[in-house]
């Protein structure tokens, strides 16, 4: 489109702080997903790409490990570009901040839109920064990568937090697919963390695998629905459910608060029946609003409790272990999917056992083989 305006933050905070979370990227509109190698970027409604001799990995790390804003921003910039030596320069940059990673409490927000996460998540948000906490909350959207997501709605949503710089808020990188966005968020994550942020929100919008991804990123994972919605309206079903660790039923302020009394207690009674999400922990329904900020101690002292027991018997640390590792092999299963697919002698051959395959002249695992023999 010639006639869109050049890219540049859509949203600064009134003090206009550079490291500020307002590089919103126009959408992606290829097949890529982030990773190395994985196509062209969008040209139009770019900035153009920082140079790479530009990046100084160590002036980079130093400045995030000294709390600078606007290095760790630039930081997130260069992890969340989808060039291959801006990923070279990435991975550098995480591998020298590893050490100082791992120290948060990492938390999962998911809901179907408008159930409050962006609300809850400020009113929350400000009184944790009153106990003295570093918060960084960080949108998970792959969707974003066509619609921009809701993030233009969360500059809205989080005002208190976007008023102060003891918070930092970051949109959803745009990565073309899920596999691209939780890359970057994932590393994104680390570097807030090396930071000093000991407290990580990440909200998701609760359709389709955004969940599961998040789930597979935090420590805990919070559900947030509304009373009187419906199951069905509410898009929720009983797997969403039993990947949570809490459930909050939003919006149980004037005169929805009996209603969400009722809601609260048929989850309750649900959840009774499910598979607790975490090892020996039991997931509840409570009561929250975003508005009155009704529950919402409550609820963090929930997660308190969740984060001690759960260190205390071994759990957590666990998980994060078993994250890490999920983590690697679906990098690794990804890198070896993409040089399969970019080997000549694979490429060669695969139109033709396709339209074979399509046919049903060969049989799919045939197929397959023989295309692992040509890699091979
Ligand atoms: N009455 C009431 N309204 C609320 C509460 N929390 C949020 N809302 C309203 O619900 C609407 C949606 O809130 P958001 O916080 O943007 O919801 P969200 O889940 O982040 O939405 P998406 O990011 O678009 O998925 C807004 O109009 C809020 O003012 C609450 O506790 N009580
Ligand atoms: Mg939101």
């Amino acid at each position: 489109m010639a006639d869109d305006p050049p890219a540049r933050p859509e949203w600064v905070p009134a003090e206009g702080a550079e490291g500020f979370s307002s590089h919103v990227m126009k959408g992606v509109e290829g097949g890529h997903d982030g990773m190395p190698g994985s196509g062209s970027r969008g040209r139009q409604g770019r900035r153009p790409a920082r140079r790479t001799r530009d990046i100084d990995v160590n002036a980079l790390r130093e400045g995030i490990l000294c709390g600078n804003r606007t290095l760790l921003a630039r930081a997130i910039t260069v992890v969340e570009s989808n060039h291959p030596e801006h990923q070279k320069k990435a991975q550098e940059l995480l591998d020298g901040l590893m050490e100082h990673t791992g120290k948060s409490i990492r938390v999962g927000i998911t809901g179907v839109p408008g159930a409050g996460k962006s609300s809850l998540i400020d009113a929350l948000g400000s009184r944790l920064l009153e106990q003295e906490h570093k918060i960084a909350v960080l949108a998970v959207d792959p969707s974003s990568a066509v619609t921009r997501g809701s993030i233009l709605g969360d500059k809205t949503r989080m005002e208190k937090l976007g008023r102060t710089d003891q918070a930092f808020i970051r949109p959803s990188p745009t990565g073309g697919c899920l596999g691209g966005v939780a890359r970057k968020s994932r590393e994104t994550l680390l570097l807030c963390e090396a930071f000093g942020f000991d407290v990580i929100l990440l909200e998701t919008v609760g359709v389709g695998q955004s969940e599961v991804t998040v789930r597979s990123m935090v420590d805990f994972f919070a559900l947030v629905l509304i009373a009187g919605a419906g199951d069905e309206l509410q898009g929720i079903k009983k797997g969403v459910i039993e990947l949570a660790d809490g459930i909050l039923v939003n919006k149980a302020d004037g005169e929805n608060v009996q209603r969400a009394r009722l809601a609260k207690a048929e989850y309750n009674r649900v959840l009774h029946f499910l598979q607790p999400a975490t090892e020996g922990w039991k997931t509840k329904a409570q009561m929250v609003s975003a508005h009155t900020g009704d529950g919402l101690d409550d609820f963090w002292q929930r997660v308190r409790t969740f984060r001690e027991e759960t260190a205390n018997s071994g759990v957590f640390q666990r998980r994060r272990r078993e994250q890490n590792l999920d983590w690697m092999h679906a990098m690794l299963n990804e890198a070896l999917r993409r040089r399969f697919l970019a080997d000549e002698n694979v490429q060669a051959h695969l139109k033709e056992l396709s339209g074979k395959v399509a046919g049903g002249e060969m049989p799919p695992v045939r197929a397959v083989e023989a295309l692992i023999r040509e890699f091979a």
